[in-house]
C-alpha cells in the first residue's frame, strides 16, 4: 500500500462524490473526520457501559447485598466480573478510543495540513475492527459463566486456569476482544506516523507540527513498542487456557510472574499511550485561551520523548511484592521516581504559559485546568506507590484505587471533555451550550473528588481492593461511611453528565453557528471551514510559522495563523 498523493485523492474524491451513497457516507466512511466521529461516539457509548458497571459495583460496596437499580442484588462472582470489565472498557474501550482515535483521526491530518490520512481505507478498517472488538467484548458478558472475572490485568494462575473462576467462555473472549481491539489500535498508529511524515502541507516542518501532533505520534510509538511481548503474553494464557499448556502453571513448572512482566512491560507505556493525547490536547487550549505563546516548546517534545523512552524501564514497580528478586525494587523505584522529571517539566512549561496570560474561562479552558489540577494529585500520589517500601504497604488497596483513578479520570474524561468542548465547532459547526458546559464542569470535576478522596484514606487504613462486601471484616466497619461517601459523590457525577448529553445532542441541531475560526486559534484546523469538507482545505495551505503565535509585539491582532 503506498501513501496516497494530492492528485490520487482528487480523482477517489471525484469518484467518491459521484455515487457517495449513505453506507459509504456514515456507516464504512474511509474520511478521517467521519472515522474520528465514529470513534468518538463509540468511546461515548462504552462509558455508559463501564459507568453502569462502576455504579453497580459501588452500589454494592456502599450498600452491600441491596439491590442495584434495573439489575437486581449482585453476587460475589458478578462483583469481579463487573471491576473486570470496567478496568478493561474504561482503558481499552473508552480512553483509546476517545483519546487517541478519535482525536487522533479527527485532527492529525487537519493540524498537519493533510487531506486526508494516508492510507483511509486502512483507516476505515480500523474502526470496524474495533467495532467488532466492541460486538465481541459485549457479547461476553453473556455466554454461560459471564464475563472474566481475573482482573483488568487477567493475571495468572487466576486467568489461565477457568476452574479457578468459573469463567469459560468470558475469559477466551475477554482474549480475543482485546487482541482484536490491538489490530485495530495498531492500523490507526500505522496511519498517524506515515501520515505526520509524508503527508505534510508545505513549509510544515516537524517543529512546526502542534503538541497535539507530537504526542499522537510518540504514543503511537509507545504503543507499536509495547504491545508485542503482551500480544505473546495472551497467546500463551489462551494456550494455557485451551490447549493445557502451562507456561504460567507452577504445577507444569510454569511461572506465573512471566505474564505480570509482560503485561506490565506493555502495561505502563499504555497508560501513556492514553495521557499523552490528553496532555496534547491541553497544549493546544492553554495557549489560545491565554493568548501567549506554548512556553518551552521543544522542552515538553523532549520531555515526552524521555518520558517515552523511560516508561519502558520501570513496569517492575507493579510487582514490588509479587516475589521478584528484591535487588530489582531499587534500580525501578529509581526509574518511577525519574520519570516525574520529565512530567514536571511538562506541568511547569503549562504553568508559564497560563502566567500572566489574558486567560479567558471558556468551557473548555475550564476543564483544560481542571484536568492538570486533578492529575497533579494522581501524579504526586504515584511517587508513593513508585517507593517499594511504602508500596509494600500500599499496594492492592484502595489508595493504589485513587491514585489511578486521579491520573486515569483527569486523562480520559477531564480531557476528552476539554477537546470536545473546544474543538466541538470544528466538527459540526456549531458551538455547545457554555452555561451548561460550565455547569457540566463543576459538578464533574467537584464530585470525582467526593468520589475518590475517600479511597486515599481507606487506602492508608489498610483497606484492600476487590472486595465484594467490605462490611464483613471487623476493621473495615469504621470507614464503611466512606464507602457510601463516594458512592453518593458519584451518583452526582454521574447525574452531572445529564446536562453534557442534553448539551451535545441539543447542540448538533440547534447549537449557535461557528465560523472558521470562532476561537482566534493559530493552528491549521482553524483554516479549514466549520466542518471541513472532503479534502479538508479549501485554500492552498503554505505554513510559514509556528503553531502559537499569540499576542506578538507590534502585531495589530493578537495572533498569527500558521499561514499567515
Ligand atoms: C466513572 C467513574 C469511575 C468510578 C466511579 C470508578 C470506580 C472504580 C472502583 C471503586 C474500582 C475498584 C473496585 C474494587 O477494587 O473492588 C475501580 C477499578 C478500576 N477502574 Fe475505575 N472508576 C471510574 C472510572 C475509571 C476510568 C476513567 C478508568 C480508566 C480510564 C478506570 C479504570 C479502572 C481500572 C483499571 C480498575 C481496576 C480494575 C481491576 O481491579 O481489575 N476507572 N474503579
Ligand atoms: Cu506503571
Amino acid at each position: 500500500m503506498r501513501p496516497i498523493t494530492k492528485n490520487g485523492l482528487k480523482r477517489r474524491q471525484k469518484l467518491d462524490h459521484a455515487k457517495e451513497s449513505f453506507w459509504r457516507r456514515y456507516v464504512f466512511s474511509v474520511d478521517h473526520k467521519m472515522i474520528g466521529k465514529q470513534y468518538l461516539i463509540t468511546g461515548l457509548l462504552m462509558t455508559l457501559v463501564g459507568g453502569f458497571l462502576a455504579f453497580s459495583f459501588r452500589h454494592q460496596l456502599a450498600w452491600p447485598g441491596e439491590s442495584v437499580p434495573l439489575i437486581g442484588p449482585i453476587g460475589p462472582d458478578q462483583y469481579n466480573a463487573f471491576v473486570t470489565m470496567h478496568g478493561t472498557i474504561m482503558v481499552f474501550w473508552v480512553a483509546m478510543p476517545i483519546l487517541l482515535s478519535g482525536f487522533g483521526n479527527f485532527l492529525l491530518p487537519l493540524m498537519v495540513g493533510a487531506p486526508d490520512m494516508a492510507f483511509p481505507r486502512l483507516n476505515g478498517m480500523s474502526y470496524w475492527v474495533f467495532f467488532l472488538s466492541t460486538v465481541v467484548l459485549i457479547a461476553s458478558f453473556f455466554v454461560p459463566g459471564g464475563a472474566a472475572s481475573g482482573g483488568w490485568t487477567s493475571y495468572p494462575p487466576l486467568s489461565a486456569e477457568p476452574g479457578y473462576t468459573g469463567v469459560f467462555w468470558g475469559g477466551h473472549l475477554w482474549i480475543l476482544a482485546v487482541a482484536l481491539e490491538f489490530t485495530s489500535m495498531l492500523m490507526g498508529g500505522i496511519n498517524f506516523l506515515t501520515t505526520t511524515i509524508s503527508m505534510r502541507a508545505k513549509g510544515m516542518s516537524f517543529f512546526r507540527l502542534p503538541i497535539f501532533v507530537w504526542m499522537i505520534n510518540i504514543a503511537s510509538l509507545l504503543f507499536l513498542f509495547s504491545v508485542g511481548p503482551l500480544i505473546a503474553g495472551a497467546l500463551m494464557l489462551l494456550a494455557d487456557r485451551l490447549l493445557g499448556t502451562g507456561f504460567y502453571l507452577p504445577a507444569s513448572g510454569g511461572d506465573p510472574l512471566l505474564f505480570q512482566h509482560l503485561f506490565w512491560f506493555f502495561g505502563h507505556p499504555e497508560v501513556y499511550v492514553l495521557l499523552l493525547p490528553s496532555l496534547g490536547i491541553l497544549a493546544e487550549i492553554f495557549p489560545v485561551f491565554s493568548r501567549k505563546p506554548l512556553f518551552g516548546y521543544k522542552a515538553i517534545i523532549y520531555s515526552t520523548i524521555v518520558a517515552g523512552i523511560l516508561s519502558f524501564l520501570v513496569w517492575a514497580h507493579h510487582q514490588f511484592i509479587s516475589g521478584i528478586d528484591p535487588r530489582l525494587a531499587a534500580p525501578f523505584s529509581v526509574t518511577t521516581i525519574l520519570i516525574s522529571v520529565p512530567f514536571a517539566i511538562m506541568l511547569f512549561a503549562f504553568i508559564a504559559t497560563l502566567w500572566r496570560g489574558s486567560i479567558q474561562f471558556s468551557t473548555g479552558m475550564l476543564f483544560a485546568l481542571g484536568m492538570i489540577a486533578e492529575f497533579m494529585v494522581g501524579g504526586v500520589t504515584g511517587i508513593f506507590n513508585g517507593s517499594s517500601a511504602a508500596d509494600i504497604y500500599l499496594h492492592d488497596t484502595y489508595f493504589v484505587v485513587a491514585h489511578f483513578h486521579f491520573t486515569l479520570f483527569p486523562v480520559t474524561f477531564l480531557g476528552a471533555f476539554a477537546g470536545i468542548y473546544y474543538w466541538f465547532p470544528k466538527m459540526v459547526g456549531r458551538f455547545l451550550n457554555e452555561t451548561w458546559g460550565k455547569v457540566h464542569f463543576w459538578v464533574t470535576t467537584l464530585s470525582f473528588n467526593v468520589v475518590f478522596l475517600p479511597m486515599f484514606v481507606m487506602g492508608l487504613a489498610g483497606h484492600q481492593r476487590r472486595i465484594f462486601d467490605p462490611t464483613l471484616f471487623d476493621y473495615l466497619q469504621k470507614h464503611q461511611y466512606l464507602h457510601v461517601i463516594a458512592t453518593i459523590g458519584m451518583m452526582v457525577m454521574f447525574a452531572g453528565q445529564i446536562p453534557f448529553v442534553i448539551n451535545f445532542v441539543v447542540s448538533l441541531f440547534r447549537g449557535r453557528r461557528a465560523d472558521r475560526n470562532p476561537w482566534s486559534a493559530a493552528t491549521l484546523e482553524w483554516v479549514a471551514p466549520s466542518p471541513p469538507g472532503h479534502g479538508n482545505f479549501d485554500t492552498e495551505l503554505r505554513v510559514v510559522r509556528g503553531p502559537y503565535e499569540y499576542s506578538l509585539p507590534g502585531q495589530q491582532k493578537d495572533w498569527l495563523g500558521q499561514t499567515e
